[in-house]
């Protein structure tokens, strides 16, 4: 619709928003491209499409736009290495156990140490009677957990009153990489390019004091820092380098909080929203944690009830929204789209999980029920994929999982949530999906442990 000479299909996109604007063109079938100057994107939504760009012996990551220009700062670690990198598999193989049970049980003091710095925040909130700024205080909470669990480090965010340049330097960064996506003549914004560098001079300096302290403390508790420093490969032999783990340290640290924080916001916007769900997850926390003062790491992954109010969260905004997906061969999509070795296509994650010939005419309705065991069994596989798919999805699904019912858990125990009458939801991007400017309100409940 409305291709313009020249421009192509410029007038659809926003600058703001550069996915979401292309979803408003889901009316279009399940494959369809925009051309942007000369530029062609490929979009892709449908189920089966999906199913089929998700086999691993024909397709693999592709690495472009916004991942490309995070290399910057990434180079070969985990997020942004090409398939083909061996750095890829030897720190994907070194870090893999540090995300198992035995790990996770030591990142969940950690993680409820953190909870306790936001709750203490938000008790005083309220008692100012305010309403509470839930994207920007769970984005404080998940940097926290990150940067304690991996590298043993406290940036203290909730008891500064102005944003951490850390997390400055890190919301620029990536602001700019997606900047860098969507406009034809980067070269123009040299200032904005000056600032980029600055922006990844500081985040590089910030992450090797934190490389220097563990050094010189002679080694942590066994957290992502000392597996990057300390671990061989087990087969090889081979350690990471000294560059490898400073680019790894940033990727966990920027992939680490995002999403995360966008998953919990958006929860508890669909919490707030709708009382009978979020009675029904509250009286199961009450159920499953009794009045144990504080949870133990098993009691988190029986909460069954919040963790389907997890992944329906994850259904309607999955916080890492495209998937981008490139032929490793000459093939054809379905056996209909011709594709050349290296052709790539994007994956509309927010699109797929809500292709009506799936989830039903009402799939914009926020529903947990959807994740009953009996329903998951029901649909077809690849047509759920809020972490990624294969080799390449998400290496950090329970530590993300773990860490969002943990949170979820002790706020419903602690508060009931209400809307704030003024708020309409707004989704916006910075290379995630977040729910802009979302606040809500709380009471203390009459009955806490
Ligand atoms: Mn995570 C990859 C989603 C939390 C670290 N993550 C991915 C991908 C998706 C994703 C999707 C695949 C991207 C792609 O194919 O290009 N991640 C999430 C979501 C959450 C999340 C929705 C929270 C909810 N991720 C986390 C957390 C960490 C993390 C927390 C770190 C502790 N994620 C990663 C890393 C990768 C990744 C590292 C890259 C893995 C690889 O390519 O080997």
């Amino acid at each position: 619709p409305y291709r313009i000479p020249v421009l192509g299909d410029i007038l659809g996109a926003s600058q703001r928003t550069p996915l979401l604007s292309t979803m408003k063109y889901a009316g279009l079938g399940p494959i369809f491209r925009c051309k942007v100057f000369r530029k062609e994107f490929v979009f892709v939504w449908g189920a089966e499409l999906a199913a089929d760009i998700a086999d691993e012996t024909r397709f693999g990551k592709h690495i472009g736009l916004g991942i490309a220009s995070l290399r910057a700062v990434g180079g070969d670690a985990l997020f942004t290495a090409y398939d083909h990198e061996p750095n890829w598999r030897l720190a994907h193989d070194v870090l893999t156990p540090g995300f198992s049970r035995e790990a996770m049980a030591v990142y969940h003091p950690m993680m409820l140490d953190a909870t306790d710095r936001l709750t203490a925040h938000w008790d005083r909130e309220l008692a100012a009677g305010g309403p509470v700024d839930v994207l920007g205080d769970m984005t404080k909470l998940t940097l926290e957990i990150i940067a304690r669990t991996g590298f043993g480090h406290d940036f203290g965010l909730f008891e500064l009153d102005r944003p951490h340049p850390f997390v400055t330097a890190m919301i620029g960064t990536l602001t700019y990489a997606q900047y860098l996506n969507s406009t034809p003549f980067p070269g123009l914004a040299k200032g904005a390019a000056r600032r980029n560098e600055a922006d990844i001079a500081y985040l590089n300096r910030t992450v090797d004091d934190i490389v220097r302290a563990r050094r010189d403390a002679g080694g942590g508790n066994g957290d992502l820092l000392d597996r990057m420093l300390d671990t061989p490969h087990p087969e090889t032999g081979e350690r990471l380098s000294a560059e490898n783990v400073r680019r790894q340290i940033l990727t966990f640290l920027a992939a680490g909080y995002d999403t995360t924080s966008g998953t919990l916001s958006f929860a508890l916007h669909y919490l707030s929203a709708n009382p009978e769900i979020a009675a029904r997850a509250r009286e199961e926390v009450d159920r499953v944690w009794g009045d144990t003062a504080v949870p133990a790491y098993d009691q988190v992954a029986k909460l069954r009830y919040v963790r389907k109010v997890v992944d329906e969260t994850l259904r309607l905004w999955p916080t890492a929204p495209v998937l981008m997906r490139e032929a490793r061969q000459d093939t054809a999509l379905c056996g209909e789209h011709p594709m050349r070795r290296g052709a790539w296509a994007l994956l509309l994650t927010p699109l797929l999980h809500r292709d009506p010939g799936v989830w039903g005419a009402d799939a914009e309705r926020f529903d947990p029920g959807r994740f009953d065991a009996a329903a998951v069994r029901a649909r077809p596989a690849h047509t759920y994929k809020p972490f990624g798919t294969g080799a390449r999805a998400c290496i950090a699904r329970q530590f993300a999982l773990h860490e969002a019912m943990l949170v979820l858990g002790l706020l419903l125990r602690r508060y009931e949530l209400r809307p704030d009458p003024g708020y309409r939801l707004s989704v916006a991007e910075r290379m995630t999906l977040i729910p802009e400017g979302l606040r809500i309100r709380l009471d203390r409940r009459q009955t806490p442990p």
